[in-house]
Protein backbone atom coordinates (compact mmCIF):
# COMPACT_ATOMS: atom_id res chain seq x y z
CA UNK A 1 0.00 0.00 0.00
CA UNK A 2 1.39 3.39 -1.39
CA UNK A 3 0.53 6.04 1.54
CA UNK A 4 0.38 9.91 0.08
CA UNK A 5 3.09 11.82 2.26
CA UNK A 6 3.26 15.89 2.62
CA UNK A 7 0.89 18.39 2.69
CA UNK A 8 -1.53 17.60 -0.54
CA UNK A 9 -5.15 18.23 -0.37
CA UNK A 10 -6.38 15.20 1.17
CA UNK A 11 -10.32 14.78 1.36
CA UNK A 12 -10.08 11.69 4.07
CA UNK A 13 -8.55 12.46 7.40
CA UNK A 14 -5.58 10.51 8.90
CA UNK A 15 -5.35 9.70 12.92
CA UNK A 16 -2.03 8.47 14.45
CA UNK A 17 -2.46 6.04 17.31
CA UNK A 18 0.29 4.06 18.89
CA UNK A 19 0.63 0.48 17.42
CA UNK A 20 0.92 -0.75 20.89
CA UNK A 21 1.65 0.35 24.03
CA UNK A 22 -0.51 1.28 27.05
CA UNK A 23 -2.61 4.39 25.15
CA UNK A 24 -3.28 1.87 21.95
CA UNK A 25 -6.27 0.62 23.40
CA UNK A 26 -7.77 3.01 25.03
CA UNK A 27 -7.16 5.01 21.88
CA UNK A 28 -8.91 3.29 19.68
CA UNK A 29 -11.56 2.38 21.87
CA UNK A 30 -12.12 6.13 22.09
CA UNK A 31 -12.23 6.59 18.30
CA UNK A 32 -14.66 3.67 17.96
CA UNK A 33 -16.95 5.54 20.61
CA UNK A 34 -17.04 8.24 18.07
CA UNK A 35 -18.47 6.19 15.76
CA UNK A 36 -15.66 5.45 13.16
CA UNK A 37 -14.62 1.83 12.19
CA UNK A 38 -11.66 0.15 10.22
CA UNK A 39 -10.88 -2.34 7.74
CA UNK A 40 -7.62 -3.92 9.15
CA UNK A 41 -5.10 -4.38 6.72
CA UNK A 42 -2.74 -7.25 6.43
CA UNK A 43 0.49 -4.65 7.00
CA UNK A 44 -1.40 -3.44 10.26
CA UNK A 45 0.06 -0.18 9.74
CA UNK A 46 -2.60 1.31 7.96
CA UNK A 47 -6.39 0.76 8.42
CA UNK A 48 -8.94 2.13 6.21
CA UNK A 49 -11.80 4.04 7.52
CA UNK A 50 -15.15 2.45 6.76
CA UNK A 51 -18.10 4.59 8.05
CA UNK A 52 -16.12 7.76 7.43
CA UNK A 53 -13.57 8.98 5.85
CA UNK A 54 -10.88 9.02 8.40
CA UNK A 55 -8.23 6.67 8.59
CA UNK A 56 -5.79 5.23 11.35
CA UNK A 57 -1.88 5.20 10.92
CA UNK A 58 -0.81 2.81 13.82
CA UNK A 59 2.47 3.64 14.71
CA UNK A 60 5.14 4.50 17.66
CA UNK A 61 4.33 7.23 20.21
CA UNK A 62 7.48 8.98 19.98
CA UNK A 63 6.57 9.28 15.73
CA UNK A 64 2.96 10.81 16.38
CA UNK A 65 4.67 14.44 16.42
CA UNK A 66 6.66 14.32 13.66
CA UNK A 67 4.13 12.94 11.13
CA UNK A 68 2.18 15.54 12.20
CA UNK A 69 4.89 18.63 11.93
CA UNK A 70 5.31 16.81 8.27
CA UNK A 71 2.37 16.37 7.56
CA UNK A 72 1.90 12.75 7.05
CA UNK A 73 -1.20 12.76 9.65
CA UNK A 74 -3.48 15.16 10.22
CA UNK A 75 -4.26 14.28 13.90
CA UNK A 76 -2.71 11.95 16.39
CA UNK A 77 -3.24 10.70 20.20
CA UNK A 78 0.03 10.92 21.72
CA UNK A 79 1.24 11.52 25.51
CA UNK A 80 1.20 15.19 26.29
CA UNK A 81 4.92 14.08 27.59
CA UNK A 82 5.42 13.05 24.36
CA UNK A 83 4.16 16.73 22.81
CA UNK A 84 5.61 19.01 25.27
CA UNK A 85 9.11 17.33 25.16
CA UNK A 86 9.41 17.05 20.93
CA UNK A 87 7.76 20.69 20.63
CA UNK A 88 10.70 22.05 23.40
CA UNK A 89 13.04 20.47 21.09
CA UNK A 90 11.68 22.20 18.24
CA UNK A 91 12.37 25.43 20.11
CA UNK A 92 15.41 24.77 20.91
CA UNK A 93 16.91 23.84 17.20
CA UNK A 94 14.40 27.45 15.91
CA UNK A 95 11.89 25.73 14.49
CA UNK A 96 8.42 27.27 14.09
CA UNK A 97 5.64 24.92 16.71
CA UNK A 98 4.49 22.69 14.32
CA UNK A 99 1.65 20.99 16.53
CA UNK A 100 -0.88 21.77 18.91
CA UNK A 101 -2.88 20.01 21.70
CA UNK A 102 -6.80 20.06 20.94
CA UNK A 103 -7.87 18.02 24.23
CA UNK A 104 -7.02 16.10 26.62
CA UNK A 105 -8.36 12.88 26.89
CA UNK A 106 -8.50 11.97 30.21
CA UNK A 107 -6.84 8.41 30.04
CA UNK A 108 -2.67 7.64 30.26
CA UNK A 109 -2.16 9.67 33.11
CA UNK A 110 1.23 10.23 34.93
CA UNK A 111 3.53 12.95 35.74
CA UNK A 112 6.83 13.66 34.71
CA UNK A 113 9.07 14.06 38.12
CA UNK A 114 12.37 14.79 39.26
CA UNK A 115 13.05 12.03 41.95
CA UNK A 116 16.42 11.54 44.45
CA UNK A 117 17.76 8.76 46.39
CA UNK A 118 15.01 7.92 49.03
CA UNK A 119 18.20 8.29 51.67
CA UNK A 120 17.79 12.16 50.58
CA UNK A 121 16.54 15.10 52.44
CA UNK A 122 15.00 16.81 50.01
CA UNK A 123 14.26 20.59 50.66
CA UNK A 124 13.06 22.08 46.80
CA UNK A 125 15.03 22.52 43.79
CA UNK A 126 17.38 25.00 45.62
CA UNK A 127 19.45 21.92 47.38
CA UNK A 128 20.77 21.35 44.07
CA UNK A 129 21.90 24.42 42.33
CA UNK A 130 25.43 24.89 41.72
CA UNK A 131 26.07 21.35 42.62
CA UNK A 132 27.22 20.52 38.81
CA UNK A 133 25.04 16.99 39.65
CA UNK A 134 23.86 14.89 36.78
CA UNK A 135 20.07 13.97 35.99
CA UNK A 136 19.43 11.06 33.93
CA UNK A 137 16.49 11.68 31.39
CA UNK A 138 14.89 10.48 27.99
CA UNK A 139 12.73 14.19 28.77
CA UNK A 140 16.09 16.22 27.81
CA UNK A 141 14.43 19.41 26.51
CA UNK A 142 11.39 19.65 29.39
CA UNK A 143 13.58 19.30 31.73
CA UNK A 144 16.04 21.49 30.47
CA UNK A 145 13.26 24.26 30.59
CA UNK A 146 12.74 23.71 33.96
CA UNK A 147 16.22 23.77 34.88
CA UNK A 148 16.35 27.18 33.33
CA UNK A 149 13.45 28.37 35.11
CA UNK A 150 15.12 27.08 38.36
CA UNK A 151 18.02 28.57 37.61
CA UNK A 152 20.11 25.06 38.40
CA UNK A 153 23.17 24.13 36.58
CA UNK A 154 23.00 20.09 36.40
CA UNK A 155 24.46 18.35 33.59
CA UNK A 156 21.56 16.43 31.73
CA UNK A 157 22.11 13.03 30.89
CA UNK A 158 20.24 11.61 28.09
CA UNK A 159 18.92 8.02 28.15
CA UNK A 160 16.41 6.48 25.88
CA UNK A 161 15.43 3.91 28.66
CA UNK A 162 15.92 2.41 31.77
CA UNK A 163 16.19 6.03 33.39
CA UNK A 164 15.50 4.85 36.85
CA UNK A 165 18.84 2.07 37.20
CA UNK A 166 21.47 5.56 36.40
CA UNK A 167 21.49 6.39 40.19
CA UNK A 168 22.78 2.48 40.97
CA UNK A 169 24.80 2.45 38.25
CA UNK A 170 26.33 5.87 38.72
CA UNK A 171 26.04 7.45 35.69
CA UNK A 172 23.78 10.18 37.42
CA UNK A 173 22.70 11.28 41.24
CA UNK A 174 19.20 12.14 40.43
CA UNK A 175 16.63 11.11 37.35
CA UNK A 176 13.98 12.98 35.92
CA UNK A 177 11.18 10.06 34.54
CA UNK A 178 7.32 9.71 34.28
CA UNK A 179 5.80 7.99 37.61
CA UNK A 180 2.30 6.82 37.63
CA UNK A 181 1.66 4.33 40.39
CA UNK A 182 5.58 5.42 41.98
CA UNK A 183 5.59 1.26 41.95
CA UNK A 184 9.36 1.28 39.45
CA UNK A 185 10.68 4.47 41.71
CA UNK A 186 10.08 2.47 45.06
CA UNK A 187 11.18 -0.60 43.68
CA UNK A 188 14.62 1.05 42.75
CA UNK A 189 15.32 2.88 45.85
CA UNK A 190 13.96 6.54 44.48
CA UNK A 191 11.84 8.70 45.51
CA UNK A 192 9.56 11.74 43.78
CA UNK A 193 10.50 15.22 44.25
CA UNK A 194 9.45 17.61 41.83
CA UNK A 195 6.30 17.64 39.53
CA UNK A 196 7.65 19.25 36.22
CA UNK A 197 4.69 17.80 34.21
CA UNK A 198 1.07 16.43 34.33
CA UNK A 199 1.00 14.91 31.53
CA UNK A 200 -2.14 12.70 29.96
CA UNK A 201 -2.99 11.14 26.42
CA UNK A 202 -3.82 14.09 24.11
CA UNK A 203 -5.60 14.72 21.24
CA UNK A 204 -2.88 16.48 19.04
CA UNK A 205 -3.26 17.94 15.30
CA UNK A 206 -1.44 20.98 13.40
CA UNK A 207 -0.21 24.09 14.50
CA UNK A 208 -2.45 25.49 11.24
CA UNK A 209 -5.92 25.20 10.42
CA UNK A 210 -6.90 22.41 7.34
CA UNK A 211 -8.41 24.39 4.19
CA UNK A 212 -9.82 21.38 2.91
CA UNK A 213 -12.45 18.48 3.24
CA UNK A 214 -10.65 17.42 6.62
CA UNK A 215 -11.57 20.72 8.12
CA UNK A 216 -14.65 19.52 8.41
CA UNK A 217 -14.25 15.77 9.46
CA UNK A 218 -11.86 17.27 12.29
CA UNK A 219 -14.37 19.34 13.64
CA UNK A 220 -17.31 16.36 13.42
CA UNK A 221 -14.27 14.21 15.28
CA UNK A 222 -13.97 16.59 17.79
CA UNK A 223 -17.45 17.71 18.73
CA UNK A 224 -17.79 13.91 19.10
CA UNK A 225 -14.83 13.51 20.83
CA UNK A 226 -16.26 16.40 23.45
CA UNK A 227 -19.74 14.47 23.15
CA UNK A 228 -17.75 11.32 24.74
CA UNK A 229 -15.51 12.55 27.24
CA UNK A 230 -18.69 14.52 28.66
CA UNK A 231 -20.78 11.80 29.13
CA UNK A 232 -17.97 9.20 30.58
CA UNK A 233 -19.53 8.09 34.47
CA UNK A 234 -22.42 10.21 33.43
CA UNK A 235 -26.39 8.56 34.46
CA UNK A 236 -29.65 9.42 33.98
CA UNK A 237 -31.60 9.60 37.14
CA UNK A 238 -35.44 9.08 36.66
CA UNK A 239 -38.29 8.83 38.87
CA UNK A 240 -41.33 9.97 39.35
CA UNK A 241 -42.62 12.56 42.73
CA UNK A 242 -44.98 14.58 44.39
CA UNK A 243 -44.86 18.24 43.80
CA UNK A 244 -44.92 18.59 47.78
CA UNK A 245 -41.44 15.88 47.93
CA UNK A 246 -39.37 18.18 45.76
CA UNK A 247 -37.72 20.12 48.49
CA UNK A 248 -36.33 16.83 50.22
CA UNK A 249 -35.54 15.28 46.92
CA UNK A 250 -33.77 18.48 45.86
CA UNK A 251 -31.90 18.56 49.08
CA UNK A 252 -30.37 14.76 48.75
CA UNK A 253 -29.73 15.57 44.94
CA UNK A 254 -27.56 18.90 45.84
CA UNK A 255 -24.38 17.49 43.63
CA UNK A 256 -26.43 15.98 40.90
CA UNK A 257 -27.35 18.54 37.94
CA UNK A 258 -31.19 20.68 37.81
CA UNK A 259 -33.92 18.56 38.72
CA UNK A 260 -35.71 18.80 35.52
CA UNK A 261 -39.66 17.78 34.89
CA UNK A 262 -40.67 16.20 32.12
CA UNK A 263 -43.73 17.93 30.28
CA UNK A 264 -46.78 15.65 31.03
CA UNK A 265 -48.12 14.62 28.01
CA UNK A 266 -51.68 13.35 29.16
CA UNK A 267 -50.53 10.56 30.54
CA UNK A 268 -53.28 8.54 32.88
CA UNK A 269 -52.98 8.14 35.95
CA UNK A 270 -50.78 12.20 36.35
CA UNK A 271 -52.83 13.16 39.66
CA UNK A 272 -50.49 15.43 40.58
CA UNK A 273 -47.97 13.11 40.60
CA UNK A 274 -44.44 14.89 38.08
CA UNK A 275 -42.08 12.73 35.99
CA UNK A 276 -38.55 14.52 37.10
CA UNK A 277 -35.16 13.55 35.49
CA UNK A 278 -31.75 14.96 36.73
CA UNK A 279 -27.69 14.41 35.17
CA UNK A 280 -25.24 12.47 38.13
CA UNK A 281 -21.54 12.29 37.94
CA UNK A 282 -20.47 8.89 38.89
CA UNK A 283 -22.12 6.10 40.11
CA UNK A 284 -25.40 6.15 41.84
CA UNK A 285 -25.53 3.82 45.18
CA UNK A 286 -28.26 1.99 46.05
CA UNK A 287 -27.85 3.89 49.24
CA UNK A 288 -28.54 7.15 46.95
CA UNK A 289 -31.99 5.25 45.84
CA UNK A 290 -33.23 3.88 49.07
CA UNK A 291 -32.81 7.77 50.33
CA UNK A 292 -34.51 9.27 47.33
CA UNK A 293 -37.88 6.50 48.07
CA UNK A 294 -37.49 7.41 51.85
CA UNK A 295 -37.92 10.97 50.59
CA UNK A 296 -41.10 10.37 47.95
CA UNK A 297 -39.28 9.54 44.81
CA UNK A 298 -41.34 6.35 42.80
CA UNK A 299 -39.89 4.62 39.94
CA UNK A 300 -36.40 5.55 39.77
CA UNK A 301 -34.54 4.71 37.23
CA UNK A 302 -30.46 4.78 36.40
CA UNK A 303 -29.65 4.98 32.91
CA UNK A 304 -26.22 4.94 30.91
CA UNK A 305 -26.43 7.69 28.36
CA UNK A 306 -24.98 6.33 25.80
CA UNK A 307 -24.35 9.45 23.38
CA UNK A 308 -25.30 13.64 23.27
CA UNK A 309 -24.46 16.47 21.73
CA UNK A 310 -24.42 19.58 23.28
O1 LIG B 1 6.50 1.37 21.37
P1 LIG B 1 6.23 2.79 21.70
O2 LIG B 1 7.43 3.70 21.51
O3 LIG B 1 4.99 3.28 21.01
O4 LIG B 1 5.84 2.80 23.26
P2 LIG B 1 6.60 3.33 24.55
O5 LIG B 1 7.18 2.15 25.25
O6 LIG B 1 7.49 4.49 24.25
O7 LIG B 1 5.40 3.95 25.35
P3 LIG B 1 4.44 3.35 26.49
O8 LIG B 1 3.38 2.52 25.87
O9 LIG B 1 5.24 2.76 27.61
O10 LIG B 1 3.84 4.73 27.03
C1 LIG B 1 3.07 5.53 26.19
C2 LIG B 1 2.61 6.74 26.99
O11 LIG B 1 1.87 6.30 28.14
C3 LIG B 1 3.70 7.60 27.60
O12 LIG B 1 4.28 8.49 26.65
C4 LIG B 1 2.93 8.35 28.68
O13 LIG B 1 2.23 9.44 28.10
C5 LIG B 1 1.89 7.33 29.13
N1 LIG B 1 2.18 6.71 30.45
C6 LIG B 1 1.29 6.65 31.48
C7 LIG B 1 3.32 6.13 30.87
C8 LIG B 1 3.10 5.72 32.19
N2 LIG B 1 1.83 6.04 32.54
C9 LIG B 1 4.15 5.03 32.91
N3 LIG B 1 3.97 4.64 34.07
N4 LIG B 1 4.50 5.89 30.25
C10 LIG B 1 5.47 5.25 30.92
N5 LIG B 1 5.35 4.83 32.22
C11 LIG B 1 6.51 4.10 32.83
C12 LIG B 1 7.18 4.78 34.00
O14 LIG B 1 8.17 5.65 33.56
C13 LIG B 1 7.79 3.60 34.76
O15 LIG B 1 9.04 3.26 34.23
O16 LIG B 1 6.03 2.89 33.33
C14 LIG B 1 6.83 2.46 34.44
C15 LIG B 1 5.89 2.08 35.56
O17 LIG B 1 5.44 3.24 36.25
P4 LIG B 1 5.00 3.18 37.77
O18 LIG B 1 5.16 4.58 38.33
O19 LIG B 1 3.57 2.76 37.78
O20 LIG B 1 5.89 2.20 38.46
ZN1 LIG C 1 7.90 5.37 22.60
Amino acid sequence: MTLTLGTATRDRLRIAIQKSGRLAEPARKLLAACGLSWRESRDKLFCYGETLPVDLLLVRDDDIPGLIADGVCDLGVVGRNELEEQAGTRLRNGLAPAYRELRGLGFGQCRLMLAVPEDWDWTGPGQIKDKGLRIATSYPAILGQWLAREGIDAQVVELSGSVEIAPRLGTAELICDLVSSGATLVANQLKPVENLLDSEAVLAGPAGSFDDARAGLAQMLLRRVDGVLQLKDRKLLMFNAAREALPALEQLLQDAGPLVVVPDQGRPGGNGTLALQTMCEGTVSWQQLEDLERAGARGLMVLTVERSLA
